[in-house]
């Protein structure tokens, strides 16, 4: 068999040579700077963002590299490693259903800080990436994000110093990627790449109304005292959040919701003392005859309701303990949700029957990466496992990486 493919992550120096490089091939002279930003792994809750739920991500060492410089003008000439060509627009014809293209999440974060009241100007840039592409660690949210941070220092808009000023950040990259690249995504991936912290998760909190220090709260997560590491599996098979199954179980969830009469699905849990999920259930099933409805909001609330106590864990220091919760998570994704895939379903259970504690679809799904949490002397058996399991099914060869949790967006 075929050596296992790992995935490395640059080295700020590598990524910062790689993008500079392109830069001066690109363009005439050097850029003001380089500025990057991570992938995400979320270690759970899964579609709970856009149901005003928790997640609990972390940074991946993976980034994306940016070299950029202002223009005098409103023009955006960007140039990638990943694309051919040179990418161009104008910020004046920038707007929603205008823009096509993967310089639409570059120019949506421009256009986005201009609706928030800041002054943007044009810019001449380079991007180069080692988050993979497609694997549903959040290659586009690391896009969106360093060019949010490389905007807001040439403009001198300073948000980037503070978490405040970074929550403001995860909103334009958030509406960038909503409002103009046509992603009807939830904000879990901006808030990642922009918000989380070297060597924490961070537990984010999607009601409306929360201010910064509520709505994303750093938790202590280091595996090595527990001997455990953090196994990503790109899959391989290759998803898209533009695709209609994304936005169908976003539309489920907002109709279930406008159903019973509530914001959102969260009004649910049964932790903030609102309707309980049996009394919610029971109401939707005259509107439900397929039972479809129900079982996407029993995925939410539940999702929900583990995120919460695997963070309660993971404070307490029992990181080791998490495995039956990410377990819970990929069924409730696979049977009541129906995001996961064939390839996503054999990693989980593939790895698990190798020995990992345990293991989830990451993301979106309907492809991607799955995520494993593994003894570190049982990583080589594991990948070995899961390696073997793909060619025994005739699929394609997944890659693997590490996922330390990592600094964000700078
Ligand atoms: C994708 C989306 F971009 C996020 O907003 C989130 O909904 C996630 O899928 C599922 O948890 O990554």
């Amino acid at each position: 068999m075929t050596e296992p493919q790992w995935l490395e992550a640059w080295s700020a120096e590598e990524g910062a040579r790689r993008v500079g490089e392109l830069f001066t091939r690109s363009f005439e002279g050097s850029p003001d700077g380089v500025w990057s930003a991570p992938g995400r792994v979320n270690l759970i809750g899964e579609h709970t963002d856009y149901n005003a739920g928790l997640c609990l991500p972390t940074a991946l060492p993976h980034r994306t590299y940016v070299a950029l410089r202002p223009r005098e003008d409103d023009r955006v000439r960007l140039v990638s490693a990943q694309a051919e060509g040179v990418w161009e627009i104008s910020l004046s014809d920038v707007a929603p259903g205008a823009v096509t293209g993967w310089g639409a999440y570059v120019s949506g974060v421009a256009w986005a800080l201009t609706q928030a009241g800041h002054k943007v100007s044009g810019f001449d840039a380079a991007v180069d990436s080692c988050v993979p592409f497609g694997a549903g660690l959040s290659s586009s949210a690391a896009l969106e994000a360093a060019f949010a941070v490389a905007l807001d220092a040439v403009g001198g808009l300073g948000l980037a110093t503070s978490d405040a000023g970074r929550a403001e950040l995860v909103d334009a990259t958030r509406r960038a990627e909503n409002e103009i690249a046509g992603a009807p995504t939830g904000g879990l991936d901006q808030s990642a790449s922009l918000r989380c912290r070297e060597g924490y998760a961070l537990l984010l909190d999607f009601r409306p109304g929360l201010d910064p220090l509520e709505s994303a709260v750093p938790v202590p997560f280091d595996l090595e005292p527990a001997g455990l590491t953090l196994l990503v599996v790109d899959t391989r098979a290759e998803h898209s959040h533009v695709s209609g199954e994304y936005g169908a179980r976003r539309a489920a969830c907002e109709r279930a919701a406008g159903l019973l009469g509530l914001a959102s699905l969260r009004e649910i849990a049964p932790t903030l003392g609102g309707v309980g999920l049996d009394r919610a259930l029971a109401e939707l099933e005259p509107h439900d005859p397929d039972g479809v409805l129900r079982r996407r909001v029993r995925h939410v609330v539940s999702e929900t309701d583990r995120t919460a106590r695997f963070a309660d864990l993971v404070r307490e220091g029992r990181a080791a303990d998490v495995g039956p919760f990410m377990l819970a998570s990929h069924a409730s994704l696979r049977d009541d949700y129906e995001v996961s895939c064939r390839e996503l379903d054999l990693v989980v259970d593939t790895a698990v029957a190798a020995g990992a504690l345990g293991a989830r679809m990451t993301g979106g799904g309907f492809g991607g990466s799955a995520i494993a949490l593994v003894r570190r002397s049982d990583v080589d058996t594991v990948v070995a496992a899961v390696a073997g399991a793909f060619a025994d099914a005739g699929l394609t060869a997944p890659a693997f990486l590490l996922a330390p949790p990592s600094a964000p967006a700078a």
